[in-house]
Protein backbone atom coordinates (compact mmCIF):
# COMPACT_ATOMS: atom_id res chain seq x y z
CA UNK A 1 0.00 0.00 0.00
CA UNK A 2 1.51 3.45 -0.78
CA UNK A 3 -0.22 7.37 -0.63
CA UNK A 4 0.60 10.02 -3.03
CA UNK A 5 -0.03 13.60 -3.29
CA UNK A 6 -0.18 17.30 -4.69
CA UNK A 7 -1.09 20.52 -4.87
CA UNK A 8 -3.85 19.57 -6.80
CA UNK A 9 -5.44 15.69 -7.32
CA UNK A 10 -7.52 16.39 -10.96
CA UNK A 11 -10.43 13.50 -10.68
CA UNK A 12 -11.13 13.90 -14.43
CA UNK A 13 -15.16 13.10 -13.67
CA UNK A 14 -17.76 14.80 -15.21
CA UNK A 15 -17.97 17.67 -13.00
CA UNK A 16 -14.00 18.20 -13.51
CA UNK A 17 -13.39 18.55 -9.62
CA UNK A 18 -10.42 19.03 -8.30
CA UNK A 19 -8.55 18.24 -4.44
CA UNK A 20 -6.40 21.06 -3.32
CA UNK A 21 -3.82 19.20 -1.45
CA UNK A 22 -4.37 16.01 -2.12
CA UNK A 23 -4.02 12.20 -1.50
CA UNK A 24 -4.40 8.72 -3.29
CA UNK A 25 -4.27 5.94 -1.56
CA UNK A 26 -3.75 2.55 -3.36
CA UNK A 27 -2.98 -1.05 -3.08
CA UNK A 28 -1.25 -2.97 -5.63
CA UNK A 29 -2.62 -1.73 -8.83
CA UNK A 30 -6.08 -0.57 -7.42
CA UNK A 31 -7.23 2.64 -5.36
CA UNK A 32 -7.99 2.18 -2.12
CA UNK A 33 -8.87 5.93 -1.40
CA UNK A 34 -9.07 9.59 -2.29
CA UNK A 35 -8.95 12.42 0.41
CA UNK A 36 -6.74 15.29 1.64
CA UNK A 37 -3.35 14.12 1.72
CA UNK A 38 -3.11 14.84 5.58
CA UNK A 39 -6.16 13.04 6.52
CA UNK A 40 -4.70 9.59 4.70
CA UNK A 41 -1.33 9.93 6.20
CA UNK A 42 -3.22 9.91 9.61
CA UNK A 43 -5.49 7.20 8.09
CA UNK A 44 -2.40 5.01 6.98
CA UNK A 45 0.48 6.31 9.18
CA UNK A 46 2.87 3.10 8.34
CA UNK A 47 2.73 3.26 4.56
CA UNK A 48 4.76 4.72 2.34
CA UNK A 49 3.87 8.11 1.35
CA UNK A 50 4.88 10.91 -1.29
CA UNK A 51 4.00 14.57 -1.43
CA UNK A 52 4.69 15.83 -5.17
CA UNK A 53 5.64 19.58 -4.45
CA UNK A 54 4.04 22.01 -7.23
CA UNK A 55 2.52 19.26 -9.49
CA UNK A 56 -0.85 17.76 -10.21
CA UNK A 57 -1.97 14.21 -9.76
CA UNK A 58 -3.68 13.37 -12.89
CA UNK A 59 -5.09 9.59 -14.39
CA UNK A 60 -2.74 8.20 -16.80
CA UNK A 61 -3.51 9.85 -20.01
CA UNK A 62 -4.87 7.68 -23.01
CA UNK A 63 -3.49 7.89 -27.10
CA UNK A 64 -6.46 6.06 -28.57
CA UNK A 65 -5.06 5.94 -31.84
CA UNK A 66 -1.49 5.76 -32.91
CA UNK A 67 0.53 3.46 -35.53
CA UNK A 68 3.93 2.96 -33.84
CA UNK A 69 5.24 0.67 -37.29
CA UNK A 70 5.12 4.19 -39.17
CA UNK A 71 7.91 5.65 -36.58
CA UNK A 72 10.16 5.79 -38.96
CA UNK A 73 8.71 8.53 -41.38
CA UNK A 74 10.58 11.55 -41.12
CA UNK A 75 9.93 13.88 -44.40
CA UNK A 76 9.02 10.79 -46.51
CA UNK A 77 5.57 11.05 -46.69
CA UNK A 78 3.80 13.77 -48.86
CA UNK A 79 1.46 15.79 -46.72
CA UNK A 80 -0.69 18.88 -47.11
CA UNK A 81 -2.64 16.86 -49.71
CA UNK A 82 -4.81 13.80 -48.77
CA UNK A 83 -4.55 12.12 -52.01
CA UNK A 84 -0.69 12.64 -52.34
CA UNK A 85 -0.43 11.40 -49.20
CA UNK A 86 -2.04 7.92 -49.69
CA UNK A 87 -0.26 7.66 -53.08
CA UNK A 88 3.22 8.45 -51.04
CA UNK A 89 1.85 5.28 -48.48
CA UNK A 90 1.27 3.47 -51.20
CA UNK A 91 5.00 4.03 -52.55
CA UNK A 92 7.13 3.97 -49.66
CA UNK A 93 5.53 1.46 -47.81
CA UNK A 94 8.38 -1.21 -48.16
CA UNK A 95 10.73 1.60 -47.58
CA UNK A 96 9.35 2.44 -44.16
CA UNK A 97 8.99 -1.02 -42.85
CA UNK A 98 12.53 -1.42 -43.86
CA UNK A 99 14.47 -3.20 -40.78
CA UNK A 100 17.22 -0.55 -41.14
CA UNK A 101 16.38 3.00 -42.73
CA UNK A 102 19.09 5.73 -43.05
CA UNK A 103 21.11 3.95 -39.97
CA UNK A 104 18.35 3.88 -37.66
CA UNK A 105 16.69 0.60 -36.58
CA UNK A 106 12.89 0.10 -36.98
CA UNK A 107 12.36 -1.50 -33.69
CA UNK A 108 14.89 1.74 -32.22
CA UNK A 109 12.72 4.02 -33.78
CA UNK A 110 9.18 1.76 -32.31
CA UNK A 111 10.89 2.11 -28.69
CA UNK A 112 11.39 5.90 -29.23
CA UNK A 113 8.01 6.36 -30.05
CA UNK A 114 7.02 4.48 -26.90
CA UNK A 115 9.10 6.71 -24.42
CA UNK A 116 7.74 9.54 -26.35
CA UNK A 117 3.71 8.51 -25.51
CA UNK A 118 5.34 7.48 -21.77
CA UNK A 119 7.27 10.73 -21.33
CA UNK A 120 3.81 12.71 -22.14
CA UNK A 121 2.10 11.15 -19.45
CA UNK A 122 0.61 8.03 -21.72
CA UNK A 123 -0.22 4.80 -19.66
CA UNK A 124 -3.05 3.32 -21.89
CA UNK A 125 -2.24 3.25 -26.00
CA UNK A 126 -4.71 2.05 -28.73
CA UNK A 127 -2.09 0.76 -31.58
CA UNK A 128 -2.75 -0.04 -34.97
CA UNK A 129 -0.71 -2.70 -36.33
CA UNK A 130 -0.51 -3.04 -40.08
CA UNK A 131 2.10 -5.69 -40.30
CA UNK A 132 2.66 -7.22 -36.27
CA UNK A 133 6.13 -5.28 -36.18
CA UNK A 134 4.95 -3.86 -33.07
CA UNK A 135 3.76 -6.74 -31.29
CA UNK A 136 6.89 -7.49 -29.48
CA UNK A 137 7.75 -3.94 -28.51
CA UNK A 138 4.66 -2.89 -27.02
CA UNK A 139 3.75 -6.52 -25.25
CA UNK A 140 7.37 -5.90 -23.34
CA UNK A 141 6.67 -1.82 -22.50
CA UNK A 142 5.06 -0.98 -19.57
CA UNK A 143 2.12 0.37 -21.57
CA UNK A 144 -1.39 -0.66 -21.13
CA UNK A 145 -2.32 -1.38 -24.76
CA UNK A 146 -5.42 -2.13 -26.92
CA UNK A 147 -3.60 -3.85 -30.35
CA UNK A 148 -5.89 -3.32 -33.28
CA UNK A 149 -4.95 -5.79 -35.76
CA UNK A 150 -5.38 -4.09 -39.34
CA UNK A 151 -7.40 -5.81 -42.01
CA UNK A 152 -7.37 -3.80 -45.00
CA UNK A 153 -7.76 -5.30 -48.81
CA UNK A 154 -9.98 -4.94 -51.76
CA UNK A 155 -9.00 -7.49 -54.44
CA UNK A 156 -11.04 -10.10 -54.82
CA UNK A 157 -8.23 -12.61 -55.48
CA UNK A 158 -6.01 -12.13 -52.39
CA UNK A 159 -8.95 -11.57 -49.86
CA UNK A 160 -8.65 -15.18 -48.86
CA UNK A 161 -4.87 -15.06 -48.08
CA UNK A 162 -5.43 -11.13 -46.60
CA UNK A 163 -8.16 -12.80 -44.14
CA UNK A 164 -6.06 -15.16 -42.98
CA UNK A 165 -3.04 -13.42 -42.48
CA UNK A 166 -5.08 -11.09 -40.09
CA UNK A 167 -6.28 -14.74 -38.14
CA UNK A 168 -2.54 -15.23 -37.70
CA UNK A 169 -1.27 -11.91 -36.60
CA UNK A 170 -4.96 -11.46 -34.43
CA UNK A 171 -3.70 -15.27 -33.14
CA UNK A 172 0.14 -13.68 -32.03
CA UNK A 173 -1.29 -11.17 -30.18
CA UNK A 174 -3.61 -13.31 -28.08
CA UNK A 175 -0.31 -15.41 -27.69
CA UNK A 176 0.71 -12.54 -25.53
CA UNK A 177 -2.68 -11.05 -24.05
CA UNK A 178 -2.64 -10.53 -20.17
CA UNK A 179 -4.53 -7.36 -18.29
CA UNK A 180 -2.36 -4.56 -19.94
CA UNK A 181 -2.50 -6.08 -23.48
CA UNK A 182 -5.58 -6.56 -25.11
CA UNK A 183 -5.98 -8.09 -28.55
CA UNK A 184 -8.62 -6.12 -31.15
CA UNK A 185 -9.29 -5.13 -34.90
CA UNK A 186 -9.15 -2.67 -36.90
CA UNK A 187 -10.88 -2.00 -40.02
CA UNK A 188 -8.80 0.09 -42.20
CA UNK A 189 -11.65 2.40 -43.50
CA UNK A 190 -14.27 2.34 -46.30
CA UNK A 191 -12.42 2.74 -49.21
CA UNK A 192 -9.86 -0.08 -48.59
CA UNK A 193 -11.37 -2.90 -47.29
CA UNK A 194 -13.76 -5.08 -49.50
CA UNK A 195 -17.28 -6.33 -48.31
CA UNK A 196 -16.33 -9.75 -47.91
CA UNK A 197 -13.34 -9.13 -46.17
CA UNK A 198 -15.12 -6.86 -43.65
CA UNK A 199 -17.91 -9.21 -43.28
CA UNK A 200 -15.69 -12.06 -42.58
CA UNK A 201 -13.55 -10.37 -40.40
CA UNK A 202 -16.91 -8.93 -38.04
CA UNK A 203 -17.83 -12.44 -37.33
CA UNK A 204 -14.61 -12.83 -35.78
CA UNK A 205 -14.87 -9.76 -33.95
CA UNK A 206 -18.03 -10.35 -32.77
CA UNK A 207 -17.99 -13.76 -31.70
CA UNK A 208 -15.17 -13.12 -29.65
CA UNK A 209 -16.39 -9.40 -28.80
CA UNK A 210 -13.31 -7.79 -29.42
CA UNK A 211 -13.21 -3.94 -29.31
CA UNK A 212 -13.09 -2.47 -33.13
CA UNK A 213 -11.54 0.97 -34.54
CA UNK A 214 -12.22 2.05 -38.32
CA UNK A 215 -10.58 5.31 -40.04
CA UNK A 216 -13.91 7.10 -41.53
CA UNK A 217 -14.74 9.88 -43.00
CA UNK A 218 -11.58 11.15 -43.05
CA UNK A 219 -11.36 13.12 -46.30
CA UNK A 220 -13.28 14.60 -49.00
CA UNK A 221 -12.30 12.48 -51.23
CA UNK A 222 -13.61 9.24 -49.53
CA UNK A 223 -16.60 11.02 -48.85
CA UNK A 224 -17.08 11.65 -52.50
CA UNK A 225 -15.88 7.86 -53.20
CA UNK A 226 -18.33 6.43 -50.67
CA UNK A 227 -21.12 8.84 -52.52
CA UNK A 228 -20.75 8.76 -55.96
CA UNK A 229 -17.95 6.41 -56.62
CA UNK A 230 -16.09 8.71 -58.27
CA UNK A 231 -13.31 11.28 -57.61
CA UNK A 232 -9.93 10.71 -56.17
CA UNK A 233 -10.23 7.04 -55.37
CA UNK A 234 -11.28 6.02 -58.70
CA UNK A 235 -8.00 7.31 -60.44
CA UNK A 236 -6.68 5.44 -57.36
CA UNK A 237 -7.76 2.30 -58.31
CA UNK A 238 -7.08 2.67 -61.82
CA UNK A 239 -3.20 3.89 -60.71
CA UNK A 240 -2.60 1.18 -58.56
CA UNK A 241 -4.81 -1.94 -58.96
CA UNK A 242 -5.52 -1.38 -62.77
CA UNK A 243 -9.52 -1.96 -61.83
CA UNK A 244 -12.37 -0.04 -62.05
CA UNK A 245 -14.34 -0.47 -58.98
CA UNK A 246 -17.84 1.20 -58.07
CA UNK A 247 -16.98 2.00 -53.62
CA UNK A 248 -18.30 -1.32 -51.78
CA UNK A 249 -20.74 0.85 -49.38
CA UNK A 250 -22.65 4.21 -49.23
CA UNK A 251 -22.23 5.62 -45.56
CA UNK A 252 -25.06 4.26 -44.25
CA UNK A 253 -24.77 1.48 -45.60
CA UNK A 254 -21.42 0.85 -44.14
CA UNK A 255 -22.42 1.99 -40.58
CA UNK A 256 -25.11 -0.52 -40.92
CA UNK A 257 -22.66 -3.57 -40.31
CA UNK A 258 -21.72 -1.94 -36.81
CA UNK A 259 -24.79 -2.10 -35.48
CA UNK A 260 -24.33 -5.28 -33.37
CA UNK A 261 -20.76 -4.17 -32.23
CA UNK A 262 -20.36 -3.08 -28.65
CA UNK A 263 -16.96 -1.37 -28.54
CA UNK A 264 -16.36 0.53 -31.73
CA UNK A 265 -13.76 3.64 -32.24
CA UNK A 266 -14.51 5.60 -35.40
CA UNK A 267 -10.88 7.35 -36.28
CA UNK A 268 -11.25 11.36 -37.33
CA UNK A 269 -14.72 11.73 -38.95
CA UNK A 270 -13.69 15.19 -40.43
CA UNK A 271 -16.51 14.79 -42.90
CA UNK A 272 -19.59 13.46 -40.88
CA UNK A 273 -22.74 15.14 -40.43
CA UNK A 274 -24.57 15.98 -37.32
CA UNK A 275 -27.19 12.58 -38.77
CA UNK A 276 -23.91 10.06 -38.91
CA UNK A 277 -22.11 11.75 -35.24
CA UNK A 278 -25.70 10.92 -33.90
CA UNK A 279 -25.97 7.67 -35.44
CA UNK A 280 -22.38 7.08 -34.19
CA UNK A 281 -23.69 7.53 -30.38
CA UNK A 282 -26.65 6.08 -30.40
CA UNK A 283 -24.49 2.77 -31.45
CA UNK A 284 -22.33 3.49 -28.02
CA UNK A 285 -19.38 4.20 -30.42
CA UNK A 286 -16.87 6.59 -29.50
CA UNK A 287 -15.01 9.44 -31.68
CA UNK A 288 -11.45 10.14 -32.16
CA UNK A 289 -10.09 12.67 -33.44
CA UNK A 290 -5.81 13.86 -34.15
CA UNK A 291 -5.62 17.44 -34.83
CA UNK A 292 -2.05 17.04 -36.30
CA UNK A 293 -2.90 14.46 -38.71
CA UNK A 294 -6.08 15.74 -39.90
CA UNK A 295 -4.07 19.33 -40.40
CA UNK A 296 -1.33 17.33 -41.82
CA UNK A 297 -3.39 15.15 -44.68
CA UNK A 298 -6.79 17.03 -44.56
CA UNK A 299 -6.29 20.79 -43.59
CA UNK A 300 -9.55 20.68 -41.36
CA UNK A 301 -10.32 20.19 -37.90
CA UNK A 302 -13.10 18.35 -36.24
CA UNK A 303 -16.45 20.18 -35.45
CA UNK A 304 -16.12 20.00 -31.42
CA UNK A 305 -19.01 22.80 -31.29
CA UNK A 306 -21.10 19.80 -33.30
CA UNK A 307 -20.26 17.29 -31.06
CA UNK A 308 -21.10 19.45 -28.50
CA UNK A 309 -24.72 19.77 -29.61
CA UNK A 310 -25.13 16.49 -30.02
CA UNK A 311 -23.57 15.84 -26.43
CA UNK A 312 -20.80 13.17 -27.88
CA UNK A 313 -17.82 13.20 -25.93
CA UNK A 314 -14.06 12.90 -28.04
CA UNK A 315 -11.41 11.32 -27.44
CA UNK A 316 -7.77 12.67 -28.65
CA UNK A 317 -4.77 10.32 -30.12
CA UNK A 318 -1.79 11.37 -32.07
CA UNK A 319 -2.07 9.06 -35.08
CA UNK A 320 1.46 7.49 -36.25
CA UNK A 321 4.54 9.64 -37.24
CA UNK A 322 3.23 8.15 -40.83
CA UNK A 323 0.99 11.99 -40.25
CA UNK A 324 2.19 13.56 -37.31
CA UNK A 325 6.09 14.70 -36.10
CA UNK A 326 5.30 13.62 -32.37
CA UNK A 327 3.48 10.95 -30.68
CA UNK A 328 3.40 12.99 -27.53
CA UNK A 329 0.06 13.60 -26.46
CA UNK A 330 1.31 16.59 -24.67
CA UNK A 331 2.17 18.17 -28.40
CA UNK A 332 -1.47 17.17 -29.45
CA UNK A 333 -3.23 18.70 -26.39
CA UNK A 334 -0.77 22.59 -26.97
CA UNK A 335 -1.75 22.38 -30.40
CA UNK A 336 -5.37 21.43 -30.42
CA UNK A 337 -5.43 23.67 -27.23
CA UNK A 338 -4.09 26.42 -29.62
CA UNK A 339 -6.19 25.50 -33.08
CA UNK A 340 -9.80 25.44 -31.35
CA UNK A 341 -9.73 29.23 -31.24
CA UNK A 342 -13.22 30.00 -31.13
CA UNK A 343 -14.04 27.82 -27.38
CA UNK A 344 -13.49 29.18 -24.44
CA UNK A 345 -9.65 28.51 -23.54
CA UNK A 346 -10.18 26.87 -19.58
CA UNK A 347 -13.29 25.24 -20.97
CA UNK A 348 -11.42 23.97 -24.07
CA UNK A 349 -8.54 23.04 -22.26
CA UNK A 350 -11.10 20.95 -19.49
CA UNK A 351 -12.59 19.54 -22.50
CA UNK A 352 -9.12 18.05 -23.84
CA UNK A 353 -7.95 17.10 -20.53
CA UNK A 354 -11.42 14.71 -20.02
CA UNK A 355 -10.38 14.03 -24.06
CA UNK A 356 -7.78 12.03 -22.58
CA UNK A 357 -8.62 10.78 -19.50
CA UNK A 358 -12.53 9.88 -18.69
CA UNK A 359 -13.77 10.31 -22.37
CA UNK A 360 -11.65 6.99 -23.45
CA UNK A 361 -13.33 4.82 -21.04
CA UNK A 362 -16.72 5.60 -20.97
CA UNK A 363 -19.17 2.78 -21.49
CA UNK A 364 -16.32 0.18 -21.30
CA UNK A 365 -15.27 -2.24 -18.54
CA UNK A 366 -12.00 -0.75 -18.13
CA UNK A 367 -11.45 1.00 -14.89
CA UNK A 368 -9.52 3.96 -16.21
CA UNK A 369 -9.72 7.19 -17.09
CA UNK A 370 -10.94 9.01 -13.55
CA UNK A 371 -9.71 8.95 -10.13
CA UNK A 372 -11.61 6.66 -7.97
CA UNK A 373 -11.54 4.24 -5.79
CA UNK A 374 -11.94 0.85 -7.16
CA UNK A 375 -10.04 1.97 -10.75
CA UNK A 376 -6.67 1.25 -11.35
CA UNK A 377 -3.75 3.16 -10.02
CA UNK A 378 -3.01 4.60 -13.12
CA UNK A 379 -1.76 8.12 -12.41
CA UNK A 380 0.21 10.82 -14.21
CA UNK A 381 2.42 13.83 -12.35
CA UNK A 382 2.70 16.77 -13.96
CA UNK A 383 4.60 19.81 -12.74
CA UNK A 384 2.84 22.82 -12.75
CA UNK A 385 2.18 26.52 -12.33
CA UNK A 386 0.24 27.03 -8.59
CA UNK A 387 -2.49 28.99 -9.81
CA UNK A 388 -5.74 26.86 -9.90
CA UNK A 389 -7.99 29.29 -11.70
CA UNK A 390 -6.06 27.93 -14.97
CA UNK A 391 -5.46 24.62 -13.63
CA UNK A 392 -6.14 23.11 -17.13
CA UNK A 393 -4.93 25.28 -19.60
CA UNK A 394 -1.73 25.98 -17.44
CA UNK A 395 -1.29 22.06 -17.48
CA UNK A 396 -1.64 22.23 -21.31
CA UNK A 397 0.47 25.26 -21.85
CA UNK A 398 3.31 24.76 -19.80
CA UNK A 399 3.98 20.92 -19.31
CA UNK A 400 6.45 19.37 -21.59
CA UNK A 401 6.63 15.83 -19.72
CA UNK A 402 5.21 13.79 -17.27
CA UNK A 403 7.10 14.20 -13.68
CA UNK A 404 6.01 10.63 -12.96
CA UNK A 405 3.54 8.16 -14.18
CA UNK A 406 2.57 5.16 -12.35
CA UNK A 407 0.66 2.13 -14.48
CA UNK A 408 -0.77 -0.42 -12.37
CA UNK A 409 0.37 1.07 -9.44
CA UNK A 410 4.13 1.26 -10.36
CA UNK A 411 6.13 4.46 -11.56
CA UNK A 412 7.28 3.56 -14.58
CA UNK A 413 9.48 6.72 -15.58
CA UNK A 414 11.85 5.73 -13.08
CA UNK A 415 12.59 2.59 -14.45
CA UNK A 416 13.19 4.12 -18.13
CA UNK A 417 15.75 6.36 -17.16
CA UNK A 418 17.45 3.45 -15.66
CA UNK A 419 17.62 1.75 -18.82
CA UNK A 420 18.71 4.00 -21.04
O1 LIG B 1 -4.80 7.80 -39.81
C1 LIG B 1 -3.86 8.03 -40.82
C2 LIG B 1 -4.57 8.48 -42.05
N1 LIG B 1 -5.61 7.56 -42.51
C3 LIG B 1 -5.39 6.27 -42.86
N2 LIG B 1 -4.40 5.50 -42.58
C4 LIG B 1 -3.29 5.69 -41.85
C5 LIG B 1 -2.99 6.81 -41.07
N3 LIG B 1 -1.77 6.68 -40.59
C6 LIG B 1 -1.29 5.52 -41.02
N4 LIG B 1 -2.20 4.90 -41.78
C7 LIG B 1 -1.91 3.58 -42.38
C8 LIG B 1 -3.04 2.63 -42.39
O2 LIG B 1 -3.13 1.93 -41.20
O3 LIG B 1 -1.55 3.79 -43.71
C9 LIG B 1 -1.96 2.70 -44.50
C10 LIG B 1 -2.75 1.77 -43.61
O4 LIG B 1 -2.00 0.66 -43.28
C11 LIG B 1 -2.77 3.35 -45.58
S1 LIG B 1 -3.53 2.34 -46.75
C12 LIG B 1 -2.27 1.75 -47.74
FE1 LIG C 1 -4.63 6.48 -38.34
Amino acid sequence: MQIIGADFVVLCDAEFRVLKRGGVCFESDEIIAIDSYTSLCQQYPDIPSQYYESCAITPALANLHLHLEFSQNEGILHFGDFGKWLDSVIVNRETLMQEKLMGVNLKTAMQQGITECLRSGVGFVGAVSSYGYDLEVLADSPLRVLYFNEVIGSKIEVLDILFQNFLARLQDSKSVQNERFIPAVAIHSPYSVHSKLLEKTLQVAQKENLPLSVHFLESQAEKEWLETSSGYFQKFYQKFFGSNPKSFYDVQGFLEFFKDTKNIYFVHCLEADSQILREITTMKGKIITCPKSNRLLNSKLLNLNALQECGIPFCLGTDGKSSNNSLSLLDELKIALFAYSDMPLEYLARELLLSVTRNAFLNTDWKLGELKVGNFADFAVFKIPKTEEFLAQNLILYVREAFALYIKGMEVLENLQERE
